[in-house]
């Protein structure tokens, strides 16, 4: 990897395409409209409060159930060629089951789709963003083997109503952040603390889940509607913090990127050996008899191997990354540390911090990361499905700029001086919404949401008029806005 930033070529390559994202809890509110029933997220919100920040929960978030038609209208006032958003498994399906489709439902995710092409914005669908239906939670959630042919159930829902327009699908959204943030230290929902059991479940029946959906669309949908679909992963860039510590390095990524990506992309299928050898290390070590990660027989290796048409891959942020020693305390893998493997995570000094405590600017990690992924499993067709920056608010955001200008000319260099075939770049996030366990506290959007107002009236910040500049420029060779302060009243 080189420095020369200086000859980079400014413009994308032709037909680069540019996004942004949002998702259905995270948004839309309505939590409890019509016939919709609750999601674990509904569910998480309201019996731990003290778990998120300002006890905020998405009853009414950004209110996108009501007002879709002022999002169409961002998005075409971005002038993005698509928009990521994700349906509301309990939305559309209440029971969590076929038996039953919500009319109010299947009709929201119908208006927001056809208002979405009429503008020429392609929608780009995520079917899982994180939302189970409660009711699928009660019967053991992601960790009953069930859970993959109730997504395949869900599937075959969303193929059906939605595959004649949506031409990109992505399953899954970040089952490493849903499964680790869920099990190991019980962050986000549904909240229960299973690092030795409940985390590894989640990580294989994601993956087969994924499997199994991307096997129905090719088998039954693609020759009718010619759509392309994968999951998104995310994964943290880990630097060694001192040369000849590039081993521990790697099986961090593995234990990430690897973990949950291997079993699909990688050519021979299954998990990558280093972790199933350390894993099983660590499970004698903790007193269990065998190795709790879950093996796979060779029909779920082939159920999975090969199962995408691309690679989407969600990139924020880096660790450091050195070997703990002894009588070291951990923190929860991914965020921190991982207790299984004896990896201790930092952020090196000269990254700036953010508003979200997780979070660390290090844009050279997106470029090293799309290089590590093509050297592990190919030059797929690569695209970032999320990237942005965490603020504490205001409508001038020279940090969110710089942040985006510096991870896109990463990626410049990724395709100009690597090689890599990037194809996509997907900005994080339309508008403010409900950060997860942050609550309303962090803001990545491109416009400001003022959740005081009933209307949760947006506005742009500066960054959204930067990035509307660049997509019709397709270069990065435009002038960045002048950093006024804030008016002091408007
Ligand atoms: C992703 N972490 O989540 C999600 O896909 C989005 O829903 C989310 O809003 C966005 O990134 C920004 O956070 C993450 O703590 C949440 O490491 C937390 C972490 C990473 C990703």
């Amino acid at each position: 990897v080189t420095t020369a930033w200086c000859f980079v070529d400014l413009s994308f390559p032709p037909g680069f395409k540019f996004g942004v994202a949002s998702s259905a809890y995270q948004v839309e509110g309505a939590w409890n409209i019509s016939d919709k029933s609750e999601s674990i997220w509904d569910h998480f919100s309201h019996t731990h409060p003290e778990r998120i920040a300002g006890a905020a929960h998405g009853d009414v978030a950004c209110d996108s159930y009501r007002h879709w038609k002022r999002d169409i209208q961002m998005v075409h006032e971005l002038g993005v060629h698509f928009y990521r958003f994700s349906i509301s498994w309990p939305r559309l399906m209440p029971t969590g089951f076929p038996n039953y489709i919500s009319e109010d439902g299947k009709q929201y995710y119908n208006k927001l789709i056809d208002g979405l092409l009429a503008k020429g914005i392609q929608p780009l669908v995520t079917m899982y963003h994180w939302d189970l239906p409660q009711r699928l939670q009660e019967l053991g959630g992601w960790t009953n083997p069930l859970v993959t042919d109730w997504f395949l159930d869900y599937a075959r829902t969303v193929f059906s109503l939605y595959g004649d327009r949506v031409k990109t699908w992505i399953t899954i959204n970040e089952p490493l952040v849903m499964c680790e943030m869920s099990y190991n230290d019980g962050s986000m929902a549904p909240g229960i603390i299973s690092p030795e059991v409940g985390t590894y479940l989640c990580n294989k029946h994601t993956l087969l889940a994924h499997a199994k959906a991307w096997r129905l669309y090719d088998n039954e949908f693609r020759h009718k509607y010619h759509g392309e679909i994968s999951l998104v992963n995310h994964m943290f860039w880990y630097e060694a913090v001192m040369s000849g510590e590039e081993e521990i390095t790697e099986l961090a990524q593995e234990n990430s990127a690897g973990r949950y990506s291997h079993p699909i992309f990688s050519k021979e299928g299954g998990w990558p050996s280093s972790i199933v050898d350390a894993l099983a290390l660590n499970s004698k070590r903790q007193g269990y008899p065998k190795s709790n990660f879950p093996s796979l027989t060779k029909e779920e290796i082939e159920l999975m191997k090969g199962t995408y048409d691309f690679y989407a891959m969600n990139h924020y942020t880096s660790r450091q990354v050195r070997k703990s020693k002894g009588g070291e305390k951990f923190g929860s893998w991914p965020i921190n540390d991982g207790p299984d493997l004896d990896i201790k995570l930092s952020a090196h000094h000269s990254w700036a911090r953010t508003a979200a405590s997780w979070f660390y600017v290090n844009p050279p990690g997106i470029r090293k990361q799309l290089v590590w992924l093509r050297k592990h499993y190919g030059n797929l067709k690569f695209i970032i499905a999320e990237n942005g920056y965490p603020s504490s608010g205001g409508k001038h955001d020279p940090d969110r700029i710089a942040y985006l200008h510096d991870n896109l000319e990463q990626i410049l260099l990724a395709i100009q001086e690597d090689g890599v075939n990037v194809t996509a770049y997907t900005v994080w996030s339309l508008m403010d919404n409900f950060e997860w366990m942050d609550g309303y506290k962090t803001k990545f959007g491109l416009f400001e949401v003022d959740f005081n107002s009933p209307e949760r009236k947006r506005t742009p910040r500066a960054s959204a008029h930067y990035y509307r500049k660049v997509i019709k420029a397709h270069s990065l060779d435009v002038p960045r806005p002048h950093y006024r302060p804030e008016p002091s009243s408007s």
